[in-house]
């Protein structure tokens, strides 16, 4: 039996791994035949609410990793974690179909056509209720119940009819689309009953925001103000929160001297080009990787750009690799890597260095230190944290980021080489001005940045968040 929490983080998955092998760090838990290894996950979001969680004896829901039953509940690193069980039937249809079959795609702007289910959309609902039953159970009276993101829609308005004593969250991690597109979805009332169950509901973006007040307003005639909800007698906010990272751990990551020593290796291994280009991404369609690999490629056909005096480095980290789409984009990518390899590259000096392969946090700190230009040209991103990590990561090395308009942090990082990926040649200008920039002018941006990420980063997101639901004074 778990304890109650005064704070509970629902989030699809649990924020640890688990660790299969001897490795240093995993912690033991349960006993007998449950005795399992775990660690913790990196990522800006439990970096950020650890120190809430550990202060207030908090609980996170979510799915193990792996399919089948659920391991009991255990407690890491301070921090009470409840496995949510996932069957291989609802990994397919409630994760893989529901949520990044049918709703990514279609809050990502129909950048790739969604595919709409029956099945898929009763699975989303059973999962989400599973959910939203795991925190009832676990959230002592009066508790803070913070959901997390496009997979648990439902959770807030199931929670509420269980919990009604409960104070609720929620936060979209990814943008949310105008009411044109939303109202293509099957399940548009049911999804939008579901948020308005929460008393908080943030976003990425401000017009993130005003859509979902729009919507609300069209779809079930919901009277507002401002970015309050009047629905069902109660009131629901609506807010911008824009996410950031752990800007502390990146930039420890990129003084360390081990990672240093690492970055000089990496240009030694690229053959020490004038100019590394590099792109980080999870192999997904939103990401824009085509549309950066194309505009490279026109660039080296023109002369504006050559190898070896320039290198790309494109990291495609693998993503839902079952998912119809993303086995169709990387045959794309890999056929312009291949295309571009062939027309540019020689013998043992390629154009473009493809890695379809995770790195650790510090490989991926020194491909930062090592890069002189990013790319960041997503379709469309919620905020995307790959522009933000180089920002802070670049210390006094000056370096220019090239990012997307329909990228979140393009609110925030205005001293990028902002384009519309849409729109190739403004891909290429802003590659060309980029690589051309003079050192001076690059650290100067540089500065201005990193100076916004400091007093924005992921704790001061959590907080704010927390502090406009009134769980903290
Ligand atoms: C969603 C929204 C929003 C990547 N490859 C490796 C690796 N990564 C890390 C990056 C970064 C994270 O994964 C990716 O975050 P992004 O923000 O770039 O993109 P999404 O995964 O699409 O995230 C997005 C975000 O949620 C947060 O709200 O910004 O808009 O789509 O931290 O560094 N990490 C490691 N190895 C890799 O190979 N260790």
């Amino acid at each position: 039996m778990v304890d109650r929490s005064p704070f509970v983080v629902v989030a699809n998955r649990l924020p640890v791994d688990e660790v299969t092998t001897d490795t240093p760090g995993g912690r033991v838990t349960g006993s007998g035949d449950s005795r399992r290894r775990w660690r913790r996950s990196p990522g800006g979001l439990v970096t950020a609410l650890h120190p809430v969680l550990v202060e207030r004896h908090g609980t996170w829901i979510g799915w193990s990793g792996s399919p089948g039953d659920a391991p009991d509940p255990f407690e890491l690193d301070g921090i009470n974690l409840r496995p949510v069980p996932l069957s291989e039937e609802d990994l397919e249809r409630y994760y893989e179909g529901q949520s990044n079959a049918t709703i990514w795609p279609l809050y990502h702007d129909n950048v790739e056509p969604p595919v709409f289910r029956r099945r898929w959309r009763e699975a989303y609902r059973v999962v989400n209720r599973r959910y939203a039953e795991a925190a009832a159970e676990v959230a002592a009276e009066g508790a803070t119940v913070w959901v997390q993101d496009y997979q648990l829609q439902l959770v807030p308005a199931m929670l509420r009819e269980l919990r009604p004593d409960l104070k609720i969250g929620f936060f979209l991690h990814i943008p949310f689309p105008p009411i044109e597109l939303f109202m293509q979805l099957p399940q548009r009332a049911e999804v939008l009953r579901g948020l308005l169950g929460a008393d908080l509901v943030g976003f990425q973006q401000r017009l993130a925001a005003q859509n979902f007040i729009r919507l609300a307003r069209h779809l079930l005639g919901t009277p507002y103000h401002g970015n309050v909800i009047e629905y069902e007698g109660r009131q629901v906010k609506a807010d911008a929160f824009p996410i950031s990272i752990d800007v502390g751990e990146m930039q420890r990551l990129a003084d360390n001297p081990l990672v240093r020593e690492r970055a000089v290796q990496i240009r030694a291994e690229l053959g020490d080009p004038k100019t590394v280009i590099l792109g980080v991404d999870r192999l997904d369609y939103t990401k824009g990787i085509e549309h950066r690999l194309k505009a490279y490629r026109e660039l080296l056909a023109a002369g504006r750009l050559s190898v070896p005096e320039s290198v790309m480095v494109q990291v495609a980290t693998p993503s839902r690799e079952r998912v119809e789409h993303y086995q169709a984009l990387r045959i794309k990518v890999e056929r312009e890597v291949g295309r571009i390899n062939g027309d540019f590259g020689r013998v043992g000096v390629p154009a473009v260095h493809y890695l379809h392969q995770s790195y650790s946090r510090s490989e991926l700190a020194a491909l930062y230190c090592a890069a002189d230009v990013m790319m960041v040209t997503p379709l469309r991103d919620g905020m995307n944290l790959v522009a933000k990590e180089y920002v802070a990561a670049r210390l006094e090395h000056g370096g220019a980021l090239v990012l997307s308009e329909f990228a979140g942090a393009a609110g925030e990082l205005r001293q990028a080489f902002l384009c519309n990926p849409h729109d190739l040649d403004a891909v290429k200008d802003a590659l060309m001005r980029a690589v051309t920039v003079d050192e001076h002018e690059a650290r100067r941006r540089m500065s201005v940045m990193q100076r916004h990420l400091r007093r924005h980063d992921v704790a001061r997101w959590a907080s704010d968040f927390l502090t406009e639901l009134g769980a903290i004074p």
